[in-house]
């Protein structure tokens, strides 16, 4: 297994490329959803416990008047050392799959506070209610990746409720492989790309200032990557391949008018743009290293969680796939890994003592014990990261 994840050179595999349907995104999240109330257990701090703003009730449609995070617990706490109080980490995507199984995780712990940061509100509420994270461990604030503008709102709203931020998880991602045409974000970027990599970019630049600001003992900033952007690996050697080539479809603004809607400048190819925006989450968290560690002493990481295939991320992919990907991953590579066992890896790299090296790509071997991986020759050049940088920099409205 471990071998199979590292260093097997390129392999060529031949896989046709099919027209699959597109699987409706069916949603059966809502099974399950126990609304029992979750312990009352306090803490141990003063707490004042301001009246919540939000309404409970779920068939309320003013879903953006809801956004505004539960006050923070733990500043006026006379005693509390920095290092006694509950950690900030806000995760996006976490209303399902790797980032819920994260929150989840560290919301049981009792040590820290989720803003869950999701573009289905109450989605997220649902979720977590339905997998138990004491109430006062989370709150949700609406994000959607997919709107610069939303991003920029998100990060006014999560300024406004006071909190200080310790930690940022860049989680949320899509995945369209069955897509024959391209579709774009709100301003106009592959969706793919303008989600899990622009979003994100925007999202981590302007929430860089609060991260600075906090006075907590480990502040990081986590980008999920994945094995299959890492060409140095027979994951990644699946076609599509992952390339930015000289990224001059980036430069282009990606919007597919008189410019290919893919970084590379080639043709659209849905399951290659998750391939190539999980390269920049890569290499993104390469140059905030490069950019700011040692001025700020935050933690920069990106991960492999291990192939999580039951998750959401192939809603849109063929049912034949659906069906037969997760036996494939556990008995035949043994990458497989389940959502809680991904969730508590994620939760180690967000909490652990032990995993405060920035710059570094996480994995787990099959003991479930973690190491520093080698990212592919691409996902690890200063050279693209540095205009990887620059230029989704000019796209995000930076510079
Ligand atoms: C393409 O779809 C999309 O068209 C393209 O747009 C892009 O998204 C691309 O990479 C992304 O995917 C490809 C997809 C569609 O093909 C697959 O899904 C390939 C199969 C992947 C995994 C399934 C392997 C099945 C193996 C059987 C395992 C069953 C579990 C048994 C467990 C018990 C074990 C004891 O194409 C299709 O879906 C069409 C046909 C699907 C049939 C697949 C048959 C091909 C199998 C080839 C490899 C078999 C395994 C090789 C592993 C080698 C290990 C030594
Ligand atoms: P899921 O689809 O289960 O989770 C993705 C989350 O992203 C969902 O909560 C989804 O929201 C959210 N999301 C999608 N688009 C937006 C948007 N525009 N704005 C805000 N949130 C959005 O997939 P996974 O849990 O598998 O994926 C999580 C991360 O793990 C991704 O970064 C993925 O690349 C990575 N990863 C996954 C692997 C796997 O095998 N599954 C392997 C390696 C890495 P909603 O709930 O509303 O749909
Ligand atoms: Mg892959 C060592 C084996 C290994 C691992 C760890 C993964 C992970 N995959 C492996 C091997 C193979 N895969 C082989 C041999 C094949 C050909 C049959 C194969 C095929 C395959 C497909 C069609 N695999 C896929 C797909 C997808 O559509 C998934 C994808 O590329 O999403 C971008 C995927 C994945 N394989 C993985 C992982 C982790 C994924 C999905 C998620 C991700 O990278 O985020």
């Amino acid at each position: 297994g471990t071998l199979l994840q590292t260093h097997i050179g390129s392999v060529a595999f031949a896989l046709q490329k099919e027209g699959g349907h597109s699987a409706s995104a069916k949603d059966s999240a809502f099974l399950g959803v126990s609304l029992v109330e979750h312990g009352k257990k306090e803490f141990s701090f003063p707490v004042i416990r301001a009246k919540k703003v939000t309404s409970r009730n779920t068939n309320v449609p003013r879903i953006r008047a809801q956004t505004v995070a539960a006050p923070v617990e733990t500043k006026d706490a006379p005693a509390s050392k920095k290092t006694d109080r509950k950690g900030n980490v806000i995760i996006t995507g976490a209303s399902s799959g790797l980032g819920l199984a994260t929150a989840k995780a560290l919301g049981e712990s009792g040590k820290w506070h989720i803003i869950m940061a999701c573009r289905d509100f109450l989605k997220a509420e649902r979720m977590a209610r339905s997998v138990g994270i004491p109430k006062e461990n989370y709150s949700v604030m609406h994000l959607d990746l997919a709107s610069l503008e939303s991003v920029r709102q998100f990060a006014d709203n999560f300024r406004r409720s006071g909190r200080p931020l310790d930690v940022l998880v860049c989680n949320a991602a899509i995945y369209l492989p069955t897509a024959k045409l391209p579709t774009y974000t709100a301003e106009g970027f592959e969706l793919s790309v303008g989600t899990n990599h622009l979003g994100h970019f925007l999202l981590s630049r302007l929430l860089l200032e609060d991260l600075k600001t906090s006075d907590f003992n480990s502040k990081r900033v986590i980008i999920v990557g994945s094995i299959t952007g890492n060409t140095n690996t027979l994951a990644g050697n699946v076609p599509p391949k992952a390339n930015l080539g000289d990224l001059r479809g980036l430069a282009g603004g990606l919007n597919g008018v008189n410019i290919s809607p893919m970084i590379d400048g080639g043709e659209f190819d849905g399951a290659k743009a998750y391939k190539d925006s999980k390269v920049c989450n890569m290499l993104t968290m390469q140059e905030f290293h490069r950019r700011y560690h040692e001025e700020t002493g935050i933690t920069f990481a990106s991960l492999y969680p291990g192939c999580i295939a039951t998750t959401g991320l192939f809603r849109e992919h063929i049912p034949l796939f659906r069906l037969l990907f997760p036996p494939f991953q556990k008995y035949i590579t043994k990458g497989f890994v389940s959502e809680e066992e991904a969730g508590k890896r994620l939760a180690q790299v967000v909490s652990n003592p032990s995993l405060t090296k920035s710059g570094v790509y996480w994995s787990w071997n099959n003991n479930s014990g973690s190491f520093e991986n080698q990212l592919s020759e691409e996902a690890s050049d200063p050279e693209k990261a540095k205009k990887l940088w620059e230029i989704s920099e000019k796209l995000v409205g930076l510079a």
